[in-house]
């Protein structure tokens, strides 16, 4: 039996990183010095928790209006953008958010995208957007879908501003490498059918019989916010709210009870006054609005308070908790839905 030669660590350690230095010039590298940081033992947040107060921000929306038209920018938008991920025009790691004005009589030209966009009203009112053939007017609170490649345009006929939070899932897109975008020869694409065609059909509890989907999204474009808002209220009258998250709500495809987009999960929820919601987690990122009340979220040993139409995100396996003062309802999306269907969502509530 032979015994190995006698080695000193610094041997062993110039004789493996003269190895390494033969190995990277073919292209290789040996795993088990990456092992830990390739494999984890649980996810690293991605950005930090952050806000953005609407009174704060709001005078540079309008003033966006002094620099440039809704046809010269495309789409005029300040996009918001995590701290901690400058340059990346990421609020979270896989996700989009920014806030897009229209003025009376603008037009903000038709094109379509393999991105998935949402926007959820924060202020204004007449102005639309068109969807594949069908517009909307939009209203404060309203929950509306632009699923990936249909032709979209948005329009302002009303006399003030109209104020909206984008999001997109441009980095998850771009993970895949899978980004195309094309320009419509028209400003306004083609309106095939009347407004409140989608909702009529789609929205009521009732679906055309034989009816197909043509994608994975839910064929209700607009969730309007009087709707949603008497469901949330309703549910405060018939029991309490689930103590980590209050009475949380998802916005559903009708056709199969699924969420309303592939790539991104839109939810809505209330917390009664006094709420003090008790400590969660979720390897989902999170972006929510304020749209009612007031309140603050815990998260990552910060405080921060909210008030209507204020913006902020809780990254993903982040430990946060949420209180209100009065009755408070925030929308929020996240990339859970993708998630789940690649069986990698977790989450986690703390008793305390
Ligand atoms: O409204 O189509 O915030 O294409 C970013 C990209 C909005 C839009 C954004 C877009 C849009």
């Amino acid at each position: 039996m032979s015994t190995p030669p006698v080695t000193t660590a610094a041997a062993t350690a110039a004789s493996r990183e003269a190895f390494y230095q033969r190995l990277d010039a073919r292209s290789m590298a040996p795993l088990w010095t990456r092992l830990k940081s390739l494999v984890p033992k649980d996810p690293t947040p991605v950005g930090v928790p952050c806000l953005w107060r609407y009174d704060e921000v709001r005078p540079y929306i309008m003033e966006s209006a002094e620099h440039i038209s809704a046809r010269e920018a495309e789409r005029r938008v300040l996009i918001l953008e995590n701290p901690a991920l400058r340059g990346s025009s990421q609020a979270t790691g896989t996700l989009y958010a920014g806030l897009q004005l229209i003025m009376p009589g603008e037009i903000a030209p038709a094109h379509r995208h393999t991105q998935s966009a949402l926007r959820f009203v924060i202020e204004g009112s007449g102005a639309y957007t068109a969807v594949d053939g069908e517009k909307t007017l939009m209203a404060p609170g309203d929950f509306v879908i632009t699923p990936g490649w249909t032709w979209h345009h948005h329009g302002n006929e009303g006399s003030g501003p109209m104020v909206w939070l984008d999001g997109l899932d441009i980095p998850m897109v771009a993970h895949y490498n899978a980004t195309f975008r094309e320009d419509h020869h028209a400003e306004a694409a083609e309106i095939a059918r009347p407004t409140g065609d989608a909702l009529a059909r789609y929205g009521s509890g009732l679906l055309p019989v034989g009816y197909r989907a043509p994608s994975l999204n839910s064929p209700i474009f607009n969730y309007p916010y009087a709707r949603t808002r008497e469901a949330l209220h309703a549910l405060t009258r018939a029991g309490d709210p689930d103590p980590h998250l209050g009475h949380l709500m998802r916005y559903v495809n009708p056709v199969d009870g699924g969420w309303a987009m592939p790539t991104m999960a839109p939810t809505i929820r209330l917390l009664p006054k006094g709420f003090q919601g008790l400590p969660f987690r979720s390897t989902d990122g999170m972006i929510f609005v304020c749209v009612e009340g007031e309140g603050a979220v815990e998260v990552g040993g910060q405080q921060m308070a909210f008030a209507p139409r204020d913006v902020f995100v809780v990254p993903g396996w982040t430990s946060y908790r949420l209180r209100a003062g009065v009755d408070t309802v925030l929308f929020s999306f996240s990339d859970r839905v993708a998630q789940e269907k690649l069986g990698l969502y977790r989450e986690e509530r703390s008793p305390g």
